[in-house]
């Protein structure tokens, strides 16, 4: 039966690429900024999704023009919304981890990337982020149009120097 399992994934895979959403992602020429692991379909070095900047900028970018806890006024926020890089990736799970520089982490249900339009941030003000700026990454709850987001909840969920995602 298992072997049945694996026949029918393996030719569901060939004929239904789409479906299965196993494609090799492209390899990243500059610096890897993020490493995404777990429950992904599509790597590119070894069981992992390794990201430079120019690859997540290939993806759709998104604005958000918002106040946040972290600065003194609104500001601009944009990069590719985390379910874009998710579908990139081929991200199937109910919960991810999100770790940063200083191994703060923070376990966050994949449903708030469905229901918002959250955003992996790497510009601020359109330039990038740097360390010291809370960057490389930054993960940004879109305020503006969900207020009711602003809490605790919601900012312990905002990741900054953001360097890997894990997803269960
Ligand atoms: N990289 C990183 N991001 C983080 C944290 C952290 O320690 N490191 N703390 C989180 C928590 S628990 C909250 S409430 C907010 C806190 O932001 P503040 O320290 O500016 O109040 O950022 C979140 N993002
Ligand atoms: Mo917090």
């Amino acid at each position: 039966m298992r072997l049945l399992l694996i026949t029918l994934s393996t030719a569901l895979a060939m004929i239904a690429p789409g479906l299965v959403q196993a494609e090799q992602l492209a390899l990243p020429t500059d610096p890897v900024i993020l490493t995404i692991r777990g429950n992904i379909a599509n790597t590119n070095i070894g069981d992992t999704a390794e990201f430079d900047l120019a690859m997540i900028d290939a993806l759709e970018q998104h604005t958000t023009t918002t106040e946040t806890p972290w600065y003194d006024d609104a500001r601009s926020f944009s990069g590719p919304l985390v379910s874009a890089l998710f579908d990139a990736v081929g991200a199937q799970g109910t919960v991810v981890t999100v770790t940063a520089l200083n191994d703060y982490s923070a376990e966050i249900p994949m449903s708030d990337f469905l229901d918002y339009p959250v955003i992996f941030a790497t510009r601020l003000d359109g330039e990038t982020l740097s360390v010291r700026d809370m960057g490389p990454l930054f993960l940004i709850y879109p305020f503006d149009v969900a207020p009711g987001l602003y809490n605790e909840v919601y900012f312990s969920r905002s990741v900054w120097q953001i360097t890997s995602i894990t997803v269960h």
